[in-house]
């Protein structure tokens, strides 16, 4: 007895093992079978997304800032080694007994289950992968968790059953490792076989707009080298959504419900959108987690159905403030009626620069909403509008602690030279961007130190909804470490807030300022 505790002692480290080997067949199974199935939302998926869901704001915003684009791939990463933490706890419980490991599997398993069951557009049918993938998992965990244990009994031949023992057990696992590779494998076929939604992309001609905008005057872009462009690629577009994979959609499948306070409630499809009068807009459009100076806005040229019009199809109801839009993978903003009802061009947009919506940014339908941040009306795969009232329903992000309504403050930004950057004396030339979307931006002034505010030079306006770039040259840069602080004027004469905000709960304010040195 005495010397059979002494050996499974030397023997522990094989139980985390097992319990990580065991969790790697677990989640990779169930992935593939998600895959192979083409349930809703795949157990990984779902666990991620419920986490986001569950992140509060603060958390999110510091992840946004710190990591940018990245924050998904920040959660990624956290996520795994929680998991890994998690199951190599679990293979040393079952050193102390193997029912208990297996019922905290089990446990760890019903979890996974209901959060797959907590997204939208699922059932009960899309349980199955998370059930073969904890199958498989018990299995593996049954499997190896008996060799580590065989290895801690004692024998007549200590030695050399020690070293078979182990030789079995390193098997095992590389054996549950390969599988666990096996399964991310055929997930990737599967997945570059089966990509309906790029390939309908693809394959997709956008219709001509009935009304086309004029293209960018010559001065709508100043050329500064280092200022960022004035319509924004879609590639170098800005990126933000709770999606943890991007929805694929076919359009075909696709269909857009209208409904809730209206007199006439329709759905439509993606070909009755494709024969309406779509129209062209550029539009910058801007995330309300936008640090003063960040870059989570862009400029591009929309094509779609003003939501004006199909709003006027529906007819709503005396009453009803605000339209409810919900996204395929159950994102959902509240955008004030009015703001889809007034003369402004909000778009149910199909086009992104003269393509198709990118995958990412919406395919096949999403909404934008001139002078609205993203989160209260540019809802991507959208999927329902439901014209209601703000003291009867609220969207995704009120429910986290952000404001019910969201307009876009003005604001302006440096984006050359960068932060610290070593010059040499001479000429600088500065250049930056400012919006004020729907009202327009009429001036922005430049402060170089403590000195006077100078006017810099503006872009050609192409629409109030667009920002506008803007240039600067100092002349006489001397020596030394400098500051730039910049500020806009709008058209309606008002002079953009000094006063600092954070970007929770409706958008960050402030003036744009930067250090910079003169050799
Ligand atoms: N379905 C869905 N739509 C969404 C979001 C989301 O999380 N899910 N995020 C919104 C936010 S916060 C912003 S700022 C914009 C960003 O759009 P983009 O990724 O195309 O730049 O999308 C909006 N639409
Ligand atoms: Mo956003």
């Amino acid at each position: 007895m005495e010397q059979q505790q002494r050996k499974s002692k030397r023997h522990i480290w094989r139980y985390p093992i097992a319990g990580i080997c065991s969790a790697i067949v677990l989640f990779t199974i169930a992935q593939a079978a998600s895959t192979f199935f083409g349930t809703a939302s795949s157990p990984l998926v779902a666990l991620g997304s419920t986490i986001i869901d569950f992140t509060p704001p603060w958390l999110k915003d510091l992840a946004i800032g710190l990591f940018g684009t990245n924050d998904k791939l920040f959660l990624f990463i956290t996520l795994s080694i929680t998991a890994a933490l998690l199951a190599a706890t679990v293979g040393l419980a079952t050193a102390r007994s193997l029912a208990l490991g297996l019922s905290l599997v089990i446990g760890l398993s019903v979890l996974l289950g209901a959060s797959v069951l907590s997204r939208s557009a699922t059932n009960f049918l899309d349980l199955i992968p998370t059930i073969v993938g904890t199958i498989l998992g018990l299995g593996t965990l049954t499997l190896l968790a008996g060799m580590a244990t065989r290895a801690g009994v004692p024998t007549v031949h200590p030695q050399s059953e020690n070293t078979t023992s182990r030789r079995k057990f390193l098997l095992g696992s590389a054996g549950s490792v390969a599988l666990g590779l096996l399964a991310v494998g055929t997930t990737q076929a599967l997945r570059t076989f089966r990509n309906t939604a790029e390939s309908a992309r693809s394959a997709l001609g956008l219709p001509p707009a009935k009304v086309k905008v004029q293209a960018p005057p010559q001065g709508a872009e100043l050329d500064v080298p280092g200022a960022s462009r004035f319509v924004t690629p879609n590639q170098d577009f800005y990126r933000i959504d709770t999606a943890l994979s991007v929805p694929q959609i076919d359009p075909q499948d696709w269909s857009l419900k209208i409904h809730g306070m209206v007199e006439k409630e329709f759905t439509l499809t993606f070909n009755e959108l494709l024969d309406m009068d779509l129209v062209e807009h550029y539009l910058t459009l801007t995330c309300v987690s936008n640090p003063v100076g960040g870059d989570l806005v862009g400029n591009a040229k929309w094509l779609g159905y003003p939501l004006r019009e199909l709003l006027a199809q529906a007819k709503p109801l005396p009453g009803a403030d605000m339209v409810l839009s919900t996204s395929f993978d159950g994102f959902s903003a509240s955008t004030p009626l009015e703001t889809l009802t007034d003369s402004r061009e909000a778009l149910l947009a199909i086009g992104m620069n003269g393509e198709p919506l990118p995958l990412e940014h919406g395919f096949p339908v999403r909404m934008v909403v001139p002078g609205l941040y993203g989160y209260v009306s540019a809802t991507k795969w959208v999927v329902d509008l439901e014209v209601t009232r703000f003291q009867d329903k609220a969207a995704y992000w009120t429910t986290r602690g952000w404001s019910e309504r969201g307009p876009i403050k003005m604001s302006s930004r440096i984006d050359t030279p960068r932060s610290f950057a070593k010059l040499p004396a001479g000429k600088v030339v500065f250049g930056g961007t400012a919006w004020a979307q729907t009202t327009g931006v009429s001036k922005v002034e430049i402060r170089i130190d403590s000195g006077p505010w100078q006017e810099v030079e503006l872009a050609t306006e192409l629409s109030v909804d667009t920002w506008r770039q803007w240039r600067f040259e100092w002349t006489e840069a001397t020596a030394g470490n400098h500051s730039a602080t910049v500020r806009m004027t709008n058209a309606h004469g008002q002079l953009q807030t000094e006063e600092t905000a954070a970007p929770v709960p409706n958008g960050s304010s402030g003036w744009h300022r930067l250090q910079f040195s003169v050799e």
